[in-house]
Parts: structure tokens; C-alpha cells; sequence
């Protein structure tokens, strides 16, 4: 007897087929999702990464920090926070040619997407025009634009993607019920509405979360499941694992457990599960993983990672690494045509059987 259907809480894989994308899913849902055997979750989150995407391609995204450090906010993470001594020194707003310098070899190194960051609250408005040209320059480059700037308005947003922005990254980080042990100086509902603004305007977004900050695993099926439940699943879904900097709250916190690093394959598996048509992206937190973690994160439906030394402040594998293990597990970079439309709420899986050729994902760029 198949064991592990038997539970009316753990969402069958027929039921994964044949329907629209979901963002109705309960907490028991998710719960179950995690807790499924091993084994059984990684079937279950590879066939549906097969039925939407080729799982040999990997979509690739390097990062720059634009604006570093010196951030009035006060989320326990982030290095970046003016109140923490971690030695992330403050820096203005960089030279647009500065960022198309950097823009450049990332696209002759072979990314696909430019994200820029900066350490900011929230933009004000007379930093968009130099962002707007930072942007429109990048995309002159032939490269996808995403850019992390923290909360928008709504006329920034517009103003955004009217120099030429493709994504917005803004993470809800955590689930609802953990976010206040983490971050005190903006709501989650102040999230929910700039992904709201970013997503009016017609702008795809980037939301994800950090796992390892001692949420327990019921609070990361509630940061997957406030992800899938949006109104629309978000483009692309960076898991991060935390990066402990000294003198950031959580890297001092003697307290803080080491997460399992099972499940953190298991929150990628599942926000496969659940966002069937979205990037998953392995994010921060990949320089100390093996490459075996790393190879688990992509047999469980992982098909994004940022690419390229550094991420904001922190380190990331090089890319002499990072080549050589695409090489090894057989992975290439997804190239710019594959890389779908944005997710809207309404698009219908494929109807059960109908099994895309590996090379053939079912989503139209
Ligand atoms: N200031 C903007 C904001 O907070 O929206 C944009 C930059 S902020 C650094 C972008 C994201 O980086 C955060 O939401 C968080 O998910 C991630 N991040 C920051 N520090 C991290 C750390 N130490 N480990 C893992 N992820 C981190
Ligand atoms: C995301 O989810 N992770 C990236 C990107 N979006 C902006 C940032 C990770 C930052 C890790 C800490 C640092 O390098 O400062
Ligand atoms: Fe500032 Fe963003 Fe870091 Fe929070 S995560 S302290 S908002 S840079």
C-alpha cells in the first residue's frame, strides 16, 4: 500500500496534474509537503519541474551591490543595517558607467539577468532618474533587469519599469508569525504592497525567503505557503540560506540552531511543489554548500542561481567552481529565449499524460 498517500493532508501527485496554479494552499498542505519522505517529496517536485521546464538548463543572475550599506533598517540578517558592526562600510549610489562596467562582464561571463541592489528603506524620488539610467543602460546590454531597492510606491514602480525594469526582487523573507522576531522597522504588510505596486504596473516580480534563522519547519511552510498564495505566483523564487555575518544579531545569537541541510532541499522541493512555473532559485548561502547539497537542490527542482564572486556583500562561489559543476551534474545555462512569461494566476498546467519533451518546456517565452 502506497503509504504515503494515505494521509487526506498530503496533496496526491494526480492532484498536482490537470489543474490551474493554486494559491488557496493551507498550512497542513504545506506541512504535509515537508514532511513527506524524502525520497517521495524529490519525485514528486521533479516531475513537476519537468512538466515546465527542462531540468538540464539553469537559469543564471549575477548581483551588484549599487548602494552599500548604512541602512536605517533593522533586519537581523543583514549586514547592511547601519546599527550593526559587521564592517560593511557605507558607500553612495554608484556611477552608472561604473555598473554598466560590471554589467558588461557579467554578460560576457554568461548571465542572463543584472540585479541591482541597494541598501535602502526605500528609494526616494530623486534617486529613480539615476537608477531609471542604470537600468535602461543594462538593458541596452541585451540582459534582463531586476533591481532590489526595497519599498516602492506606486509611481516609482511605474517609473521603473518604464526605464526598462523586468523584475522586482522584495522578499516577504519569512513567515508572517516569525517575522517580528526578525524584523522590527517595516510590516509585512508594507510587502505585500510594494510586491502589490510592482505587480499592477505590469512588472514581474522576485519574491522568496531565508531559511535558517530559527524559524521552525511549520514557520517555513508558512513562508512557502504566504509565497504561493499571493495573487500571483512570483517570477522567480529566491530560497536563501542564511549567511551569518558577525555583528548581525542572528550570526550572534549562540542560541541559533544549524539548519538541517535536508531541509533546506526540502523548502526547494516544495516551492517547486507549489510554484510548478516559477524560478527556483538557489541563493544565498550556496559558497558553503558541497556540491553535493547543491546537486540535491536541483534534483529537487531548483533551475536558478545568482552566478558570479560576490553577492551583495558576501561571498558566492567562483566562477571557475561553478562552471565545473554545471559541468559535472551535466547543467547549462538557460538561455534568454527559454525564459518564460511572467506567472499569472489563471495559466493551466499541463492536462494529465501530457508529458512536454524535456528539451520542450511547456511554458511560452
Ligand atoms: N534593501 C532592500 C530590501 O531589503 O528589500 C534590498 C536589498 S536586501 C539585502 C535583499 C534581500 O537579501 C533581503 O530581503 C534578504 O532576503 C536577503 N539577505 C540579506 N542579508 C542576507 C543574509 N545574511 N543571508 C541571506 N539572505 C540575506
Ligand atoms: C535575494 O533573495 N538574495 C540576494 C538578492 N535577493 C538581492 C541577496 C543576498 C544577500 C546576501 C548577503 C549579502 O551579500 O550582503
Ligand atoms: Fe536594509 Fe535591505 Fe538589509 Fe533590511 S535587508 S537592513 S532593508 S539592506
Amino acid at each position: 500500500m502506497p503509504v504515503v498517500s494515505e494521509s487526506p493532508a498530503v496533496p496526491s501527485p494526480a492532484s498536482d496534474q490537470a489543474h490551474a496554479l493554486r494559491h488557496d494552499w493551507s498550512r497542513a498542505e504545506v506541512c504535509a509537503l515537508l514532511e513527506l519522505p524524502l525520497p517521495e517529496l524529490l519525485h514528486r517536485a521533479g516531475s513537476v519541474h519537468r512538466r515546465h521546464f527542462d531540468p538540464a538548463e539553469v537559469q543564471v543572475s549575477t548581483l551588484l551591490s549599487v548602494k552599500t550599506g548604512g541602512c536605517p533598517e533593522d533586519c537581523g540578517y543583514c549586514p547592511q543595517a547601519a546599527r550593526y558592526h559587521t564592517g560593511v562600510e557605507a558607500s553612495k549610489l554608484m556611477d552608472t558607467e561604473a555598473v554598466l562596467a560590471k554589467a558588461r562582464q557579467a554578460r560576457d561571463a554568461g548571465a542572463s539577468r543584472f540585479c541591482m541592489g541597494a541598501a535602502w528603506r526605500s528609494p526616494k524620488d530623486r534617486d529613480i532618474p539615476k537608477v531609471a539610467a542604470m537600468i535602461a543602460g543594462v538593458k541596452a546590454l541585451g540582459l534582463e533587469t531586476c533591481a532590489t531597492l526595497g519599498m516602492l510606491s506606486g509611481g516609482q514602480a511605474r517609473a521603473l519599469r518604464d526605464a526598462g525594469l523586468d523584475y522586482y526582487n522584495h522578499n516577504l523573507d519569512t513567515a508572517p508569525e516569525f517575522y517580528d522576531q526578525v524584523i522590527h522597522t517595516r510590516e509585512f504588510q508594507d510587502r505585500l504592497d510594494t510586491l502589490g505596486h510592482v505587480r499592477d504596473v505590469g512588472m514581474k516580480t522576485c519574491c522568496g525567503g531565508i531559511v535558517g534563522m530559527g524559524e521552525s519547519r511549520g514557520q517555513r511552510a508558512g513562508l512557502l505557503q504566504a509565497l504561493a498564495n499571493l495573487p500571483a505566483h512570483p517570477d522567480s523564487v529566491p530560497i536563501n540560506r542564511l549567511v551569518k555575518v558577525e555583528g548581525t544579531p542572528l550570526a550572534d545569537d549562540a542560541a541559533l540552531v544549524e539548519l538541517d541541510p535536508f531541509e533546506f532541499v526540502r523548502t526547494v522541493a516544495v516551492a517547486r511543489l507549489l510554484m510548478p512555473q516559477s524560478m527556483v532559485r538557489l541563493s544565498a548561502g550556496r559558497e558553503s554548500m558541497s556540491d553535493e547539497l547543491q546537486a540535491l537542490c536541483f534534483v529537487a527542482g531548483a533551475n536558478s542561481i545568482f552566478y558570479g564572486e560576490k553577492l551583495l556583500t558576501t561571498g558566492n562561489p567562483d566562477t571557475a567552481r561553478d562552471l565545473a559543476l554545471f559541468a559535472r551534474l551535466g547543467l547549462r545555462p538557460m538561455p534568454l529565449a527559454t525564459v518564460p512569461a511572467t506567472v499569472h494566476a489563471g495559466i493551466v498546467e499541463s492536462p494529465v499524460g501530457a508529458e512536454p519533451s524535456a528539451a520542450a518546456p511547456s511554458r511560452a517565452a
